[in-house]
């Protein structure tokens, strides 16, 4: 432990005894100490040692609207004092989420109607994997349980949640994918192109879709699940031929198709969801995250007027969690699209920040290390490399990770996917701010080439 303020020892002590954290390497975890997070406002985070930080972030991809708006505390005090809780079980309701389901409506695309609510993305897409096989059997068609995943895709850490996604290493630690859930190729080009043009390769990623169609059997197929953008894969925009013929192919084969909207909806890509800015015809999309602007849990399933038809000749769907729904959260997301509403967020994402987001970030290219900037909306990502012409990386020295706490030194939170360092902002990030994140991404990647040389 390296701090020398006793409240951050403190603090750091009781991580060390008593805190089990996510996604990390508990020993190495307790050598270190994990930084202390303390408030924050807007864009910025404040720790425990004082430092101010930019959250290049918006925390883990969710805090849309920016961190401090007291409306969303008051929000929630106020349902808390009124209803705190009551469960959507059996055969009750409660105002907020009856009104959150149709402001959801309301922004959702045209005939997705429906939510079923979650306490998080991962509870999403268990809620998916068994309302899709539910509705084939209801069909006739119980047959058709397969979902059709990505490799490199993220879908969350729950057993389907795991099982879904596509990494490698989750699937590693106890024995994933379960029975059911088959992987497809990513259209990554940057990484997995080779001598393809983007163009090209766009295309035969998609072809991956019919391929595993066929070889698995339609008949056998319930769905296949996507990202609009992979998130946490590294920020992976598909070249422009891929989404086109992943739509020619779902038209070709009767199997629904799920938009794993978690990261890009609420505005991420300068639209309400990344279906609207793909113009894809989803018949569920996952949410969570920017629906609460991350304030409090809150997850769910917008699903589609044909398949809640069907659904409603099921009889019980036997599938529902103590928290579905919870009127809290339902309070805080109601507010929170409000305020996304009312102040315009999403549209100033599209014409102002991201605009200039995506202007700035490409100024980057000409940095010795950078072998590609891309993104789309407040998203973006940074590869970084020994060798531009050939996309090769430098193999084995951790080259996110060294940028990474150079950016953490430096005031700045961009996280890295392997050697690819990736952003996504507060959508109320402003031009002034946007101008410190690639200032400071700059130094962060000027300090790694010099740990490089040195
Ligand atoms: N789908 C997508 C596309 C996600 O990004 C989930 C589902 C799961 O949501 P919950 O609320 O269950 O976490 C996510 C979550 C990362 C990182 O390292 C990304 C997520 C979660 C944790 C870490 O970028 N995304």
């Amino acid at each position: 432990m390296t701090s020398n303020n006793p409240q951050t020892r403190e603090w750091q002590t009781l991580s060390n005894d008593h805190h089990l954290a996510p996604f990390s390497d508990f020993k190495q975890l307790k050598e270190k100490g994990p930084r202390i997070i303390t408030s924050a406002k807007g864009v910025y985070l404040w720790d425990s040692e004082g430092n101010k930080i930019l959250d290049g972030m918006a925390g883990l991809w969710c805090v849309a609207i920016g961190y401090g708006r007291d409306e969303l505390a008051d929000a929630a005090s106020k349902q808390m004092r009124e209803l705190p809780y009551y469960n959507l079980f059996f055969q009750t309701a409660h105002p907020p989420v009856l009104e959150l389901a149709k402001a959801i409506a309301d922004i959702a695309p045209q005939g997705m109607n429906h939510v079923f609510f979650t306490g998080s993305g991962s509870e999403g897409n268990d809620t998916m994997l068994r309302m899709v096989r539910h509705y084939w059997a209801i069909k006739g068609q119980p047959n058709k349980k397969v979902i059709i995943s990505r490799k490199n895709g993220y879908h969350g850490s729950t057993v389907a949640g795991a099982s879904l996604g596509g990494m490698t290493y989750m699937h590693e630690q106890g024995d994933l994918p379960i029975p059911g859930i088959v992987h497809i190729a990513q259209p990554y080009w940057f990484a997995e192109g080779g001598d393809m043009t983007p163009e090209e390769f766009g295309v035969w990623a998609a072809n991956q879709l019919e391929e595993k169609i066929l070889e698995v059997g339609v008949d056998n197929v319930g769905a296949f699940i996507a990202e609009p953008i992979q998130g946490a894969g590294g920020v992976i925009i598909p070249p422009d031929t891929y989404w086109p013929r992943i739509k020619e192919i779902l038209a070709k084969y009767d199997i629904l198709f799920v938009a794993d909207e978690v990261i890009c909806g609420f505005g991420r890509t300068g639209e309400w969801f990344g279906t609207d800015f793909y113009d894809l015809k989803p018949d569920m999309m996952t949410i969570a995250k920017g629906l609460t602007s991350g304030y409090i849990p809150m997850g769910g399933l917008i699903v589609r007027d044909e398949v809640v038809a069907v659904l409603n000749e099921g009889g019980d769907f036997n599938h529902g969690f103590t928290y579905s729904g919870h009127p809290v959260a339902a309070a805080v997301a109601l507010e929170n699209i409000r305020i996304m509403r009312d102040e315009k967020i999403i549209e100033r994402v599209n014409t102002e920040s991201a605009p200039y987001l995506q202007k700035r970030l490409r100024e980057l290219n000409d940095h010795p290390l950078v072998g590609e900037v891309r993104g789309v909306g407040l998203l973006g990502a940074i590869e970084l490399v020994q060798d531009k012409a050939t996309r090769k990386r430098y193999e084995g020295k951790g080259v996110g990770m060294i940028c990474r706490t150079f950016c953490f030194e430096n005031g700045l939170i961009m996280r890295a996917v392997g050697d690819t360092m990736i952003i996504a902002p507060p959508l109320v990030i402003t031009k002034a701010e946007i101008d410190e994140l690639v200032t400071k991404a700059r130094k962060c990647l000027d300090l790694t080439l010099s740990a490089l040389q040195g």
